[in-house]
């Protein structure tokens, strides 16, 4: 037989980075992985994790079938027998109690894939429960509650404008580590040195001095938690000074005199002691601010995930719009995605129905995560028995895990689509092994809308489906068709069709729709004949902005096109989008939302709380982490231990820890011992812990993970959500710290 190589050229779907890899495959075996330098976007840029989808392949724990848990023990099984007990126990629980009685939680790698974002939504409307979770409210729940009440939309986010900014502040990030988040752009190192380069400036603001502050023209160290404070106090002192300049958008704004009183009292002055940044600084940064010709102010994990998180994110926006930087080359810009549909201007709502137990909001249709032990734990009418989770680990990566892990315990019945037996899914009495990156095709839809530039770049798969396993959309339209009672042996492809055909009848039906008006059969009949996200994605194209709407635009996206690009398009840098682009119901921008200003007094009581001298903890990320489930790869985890507390050198001689120790973390939640790193990187009165470790929980098959388990810092969060957003608090956690 003789040997064939061939190359294939896709985008790494593992972080929001979107790189381009180059993988070269023998036989029909991957070889080799390398930066693809050809693709419009990344141009060969690559992290040490984008090579080891190879690894990720040939991992033998990997789980390749279905499980089901008999007699305690997972043992293989074949689908219709996983589905047949899915259908048994869930359909039971469905039935006597109601569909709020099965809860869903919805893990990150969802929206690094296409099935995520198009069929969870089929699985969950057939479900029908008000139970739904997802890492979003760990995340960046606050972003899409400031941008809903400021744009309209929750999605309507804007991003740093990064390859034409001449000034970036940047709080709660270390793009060096995560590569970005909620701006998407590979070669974030890059671009942000590019900035330096020409001039301009980088300041990073961080409890931590990072690899990404190390690199910037200016380190600021910040209390954690008090981001919203260090913001409000830069929003007072441009109104004081008379700064405050919209530009283009003047007309297009309300709310700026509301947004003045409501800074009033967080003068510089007023909040240095408790942020721990000098007033003068203050003040200096919010000049430099409205000076610098383009700028922009960019939050992330940090900033979001605390106790303020939603006022902070909405005010890194409020100063992008007040210093004239929003929708302006430069600034903070909305991306405009190949597959992006007409919004409505119905504005944002949140809390349209609460938590059973603790009657906390809803938002965008899901309860915040760190709740989900309450529903189960807590009898009554109402409680949730069942658990689906998709592609998720919470018992890793969501506060109070012990909790959650106990709770988890409890449940009636529990199912998993998951790529390994872990911490999470350990719990399922029916685990169903997802699809490896490889074996799927591969398109962003969340990350073409956040991303930095206008790109669209589609990947088929490359390796067939292991022992013909479905895909993961297959997977779950067969969970919806089990919840909605058609049973498990229900044909998915006349269910699929209906889902297609549902999508072709909504748009058609809307006027603002570029295919408003056309004949269903049109459409069919101009449609690949293949079924699944890839048919979806080419509607998305067809019918989105830059679309052919199905031939109406001879010259426009299409399937096709994007078949014959394999190293992406390139759709320019972005533009500014304002006001069309808005969502809110009167087509202005909401600069002081009511829902944000009620909140501001619970910030008031924190400005003068200041936490000197005692302890508080915070994250981190790694570069060779994906947060939980990467460390079953032995190229990833080898090496210096990555789980380490973090603690300054004046902190450790007051309590009496030493280089190579081990200390003890106790918070309110839990405690936790790990080795740890003396480093004057870090800002004394704080200490860091990274997430997503903790690997030796007892019936998981992680045998690579668990030679370096690492603590599970997620112990020590007690939960605590903004309120706003229902986001858990997972940074600025008090603590003490102790020789372990
Ligand atoms: N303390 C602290 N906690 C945090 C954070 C923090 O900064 N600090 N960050 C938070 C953030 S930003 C996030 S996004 C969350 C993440 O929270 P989660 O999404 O709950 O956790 P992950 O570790 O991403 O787990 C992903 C799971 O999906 C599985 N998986 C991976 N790829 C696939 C796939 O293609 N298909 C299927 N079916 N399964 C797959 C993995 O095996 C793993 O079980 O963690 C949050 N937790
Ligand atoms: N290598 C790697 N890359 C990843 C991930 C991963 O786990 N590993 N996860 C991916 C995911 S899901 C996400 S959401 C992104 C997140 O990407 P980023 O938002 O860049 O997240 P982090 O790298 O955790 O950086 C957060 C920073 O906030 C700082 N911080 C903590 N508390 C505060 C505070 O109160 N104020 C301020 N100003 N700073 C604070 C921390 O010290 C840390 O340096 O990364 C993605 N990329
Ligand atoms: S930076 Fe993110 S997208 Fe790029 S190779 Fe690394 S993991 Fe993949
Ligand atoms: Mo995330």
């Amino acid at each position: 037989m003789t040997e064939t190589t061939r190359t294939e050229y896709r985008t790494c779907p593992l972080c929001e980075a979107t790189c381009g890899l180059e993988i070269t495959l023998r036989d029909g075996a991957v070889t080799r992985i390398r930066g693809d330098r050809d693709d419009v976007f990344s141009r060969g840029f690559i992290c040490p994790k984008g090579s080891t989808l190879k690894q990720l392949e040939a991992d033998p724990n990997r789980l390749r079938t279905p499980l089901v848990r008999r007699n305690g023990k997972h043992v293989p099984a074949t689908w219709d027998e996983a589905f047949a007990e899915i259908e048994r126990r869930l359909r039971s629980i469905i039935d006597t109690h109601g569909p709020d009685a099965v809860a869903v939680y919805l893990g990150n790698p969802n929206v690094h894939s296409m099935s995520g974002p198009l069929y969870n939504r089929v699985f969950l409307r057939a479900l029908r429960t008000k139970n739904i979770y997802s890492a979003s409210t760990v995340d960046q729940m606050p972003k899409h509650v400031s941008a809903g009440l400021m744009f309209g939309h929750p999605d309507l986010i804007p991003v740093p404008d990064l390859d034409r900014t001449d000034y970036l502040l940047m709080l709660g990030a270390n793009p060096y580590e995560s590569n970005g988040s909620l701006a998407t752009a590979p070669d974030w190192p890059g671009r942000m040195e590019a900035i330096m380069e020409r001039g301009g400036r980088v300041v990073v603001v961080d409890p931590r001095r990072t690899r990404t502050a190390a690199a910037a023209s200016e380190h600021l160290f910040i209390r954690p938690g008090t981001d919203a404070l260090l913001l409000f106090a830069m929003v007072n002192v441009l109104f004081a000074d008379g700064r405050v300049d919209p530009g283009n958008l003047a007309d297009l704004v309300d709310g700026l005199d509301r947004l003045r009183s409501a800074a009033a009292d967080f003068s510089p002055e007023a909040v240095a002691d408790t942020v721990g940044i000098e007033a003068a600084t203050i003040r200096r940064l919010a000049h430099e601010l409205a000076n610098a010709e383009t700028a922009v102010v960019y939050g992330r994990i940090g900033t979001h995930t605390a106790e303020f998180g939603t006022i902070a994110s909405w005010l890194v926006d409020a100063l992008n719009l007040m210093t004239g930087n929003l929708d302006c080359p430069g600034g903070a810009m909305f991306p405009l995605a190949a597959t992006e549909q007409p919004r409505s201007r119905r504005g944002f709502q949140l809390g349209r129905f609460t938590s059973r137990v603790h009657g906390l909001p809803e938002v965008r249709g899901e309860l915040p995560i760190a709740t989900l032990a309450d529903e189960i734990m807590t009898p009554g009418d109402g409680r949730v028995r069942a658990l689906v989770t998709i592609a998720g680990n919470p018992v890793l990566s969501t506060p109070h895990s012990d909790r959650l892990d106990a709770a988890l315990a409890d449940l009636d019945f529990m199912v998993s689509l998951d790529l390994y037996l872990n911490e999470t899914s350990r719990h399922a009495d029916v685990i169903l092994p997802g699809t490896p990156p490889l074996q799927r095709p591969h398109y962003d839809f969340a990350f073409t809308q956040l991303s930095i530039r206008n790109v669209a770049n589609f990947s088929p798969a490359i390796l067939p489906a292991e022992y013909d396993n479905p895909e993961e959309w297959q997977v779950l339209l067969r969970l919806a068709a089990v919840c909605a009672g058609q049973g498990a042996d229900a044909d998915l492809n006349t269910f699929d069709d209906m889902v297609f055909g549902t999508v072709i009848a909504r748009s058609i039906g809307s006027p603002d729709s570029r295919i408003h008006g056309r004949s269903p059969e049109d459409i069919l009949n101009e449609s690949t004949g293949e079924r699944g996200p890839i048919r979806l994605l080419e509607f998305f194209v067809r019918t989105g902005p830059y679309g052919d709407a199905y031939g109406q635009d001879p010259d426009g996206l299409t399937l096709a096109a994007l078949r014959s690009a394999p190293h992406g398009i390139d759709l320019g840098p972005l533009q500014p989008r304002l006001p069309e682009a808005l969502a809110t119901p009167d087509g202005r921008i909401d600069l002081a939302p009511a829902e944000i200003l009620a909140d501001v007094p619970r910030l008031a009581e924190r400005a003068s709380q200041h936490t000197n001298g005692t302890m508080t903890l915070v994250g981190r990320r790694d570069l060779r982490s994906n947060n939980s489930w990467m460390h079953n790869l032995e190229v990833l985890i080898k090496g210096k231990e990555r789980c380490t507390l973090q603690i300054h050198p004046s902190d450790a001689d007051r309590f009496g820890i030493e280089s190579g120790g081990i200390a003890k973390i106790v918070s309110a939640a839990g405690s936790v011992a790990a080795p740890v790193d003396i480093t004057e990187s870090i800002m004394p009165g704080v200490v860091s812990l990274p997430h997503g470790w903790g690997h030796d929980l007892s019936g998981t098959r992680l045998d690579v993970a668990a030679t370096r388990p690492g603590v599970n810092s997620n112990k020590l969060a007690p939960g605590a959500t903004d309120p706003l957003s229902g986001n858990a608090v997972l940074n600025g956690i008090p603590v003490e710290v102790m020789p372990g």
